[in-house]
């Protein structure tokens, strides 16, 4: 990826106002197009995502698609994929995929993005780095000017042991200064992630300045496992928006 991007915008849509929920089939239907009979598919998380993984099960019950395998992102998925009938494996069985595909919460000029409020941050970042091309699919409410820009959370995923000095340790990094570090719950317990790890959700007032810096400097730490900020590794983002669907290349 580079920031010199080609962008291609397709029709827009008849209606005038679409919901959100068309916005991201629209943008998951247009991914599919670059899944092709044969190949090993990661398969994302999230409810844009989800519109794409409905998308596969019905082209391959319709024989318009052949011999897909799936890699799915986590467990919600897998069973989402396994109930349309979708073949799965895993990394392990397949190490090399041709094309995953997965939603984003925040999606920057450089496409750059942040992932991981669903909390599959992890197993998103290990499939979608083993793939030869990552298109990424959002609506574009989903669009920041920097990272960290929406004031929504941006996920660090860290074990469970002594979780607190590891929240402590990433609200004091000088490379996120300024931010609000919260443990994420479920309930009145701690929200625990695929991998029986916790969440720490990173709150900015203003973007992240460098968000490579601090991408080392967060995993850096020990006892984080990955954070949310997936940088250099989107090939293709599909964005749609009311004026129709732009492919960022
Ligand atoms: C996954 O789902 C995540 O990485 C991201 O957190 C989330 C986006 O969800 P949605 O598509 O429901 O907005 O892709």
């Amino acid at each position: 990826p580079s920031a010199a991007r080609n962008v291609r915008m397709m029709a827009a849509p008849v209606t005038a106002q679409l919901s959100q929920d068309e916005l991201k089939k629209q943008a998951a239907w247009k991914a599919v197009e670059y899944v092709k009979s044969g190949m090993v598919v990661g398969l994302g998380t999230g409810s844009t995502a989800a519109f794409a993984v409905d998308r596969i099960g019905q082209l391959l019950k319709e024989g318009k698609l052949q011999n897909i395998v799936g890699v799915p992102t986590s467990i919600r998925t897998y069973e989402q994929a396994l109930s349309l009938g979708i073949p799965l494996a895993t990394l392990d069985e397949q190490p090399k995929l041709d094309v995953a595909i997965d939603g984003a919460d925040e999606v920057d000029p450089n496409l750059d993005v942040v992932k991981g409020r669903g909390g599959a941050l992890l197993r998103e970042k290990m499939v979608e780095m083993a793939s030869a091309k990552f298109v990424c699919i959002v609506d574009d409410s989903k669009l920041v000017e920097g990272l960290g820009g929406s004031k929504l959370a941006m996920p660090v995923e860290i074990v469970q042991f002594c979780h607190k000095y590891t929240l402590q340790r990433l609200a004091n990094l000088p490379e996120v200064k300024g931010c609000e570090a919260k443990l994420r719950m479920n309930g009145d317990k701690p929200y625990v992630t695929d991998n029986s790890n916790y969440i720490v959700d990173l709150y900015f007032q203003t973007p992240i300045k460098d968000s490579h810096a601090a991408s080392k400097a967060i995993l850096a730490l020990d006892g984080v496992v990955d954070h949310g900020l997936f940088l250099d590794m989107v090939d293709v983002c599909i964005i749609a928006g009311a004026t129709g669907v732009t492919v960022q290349e």
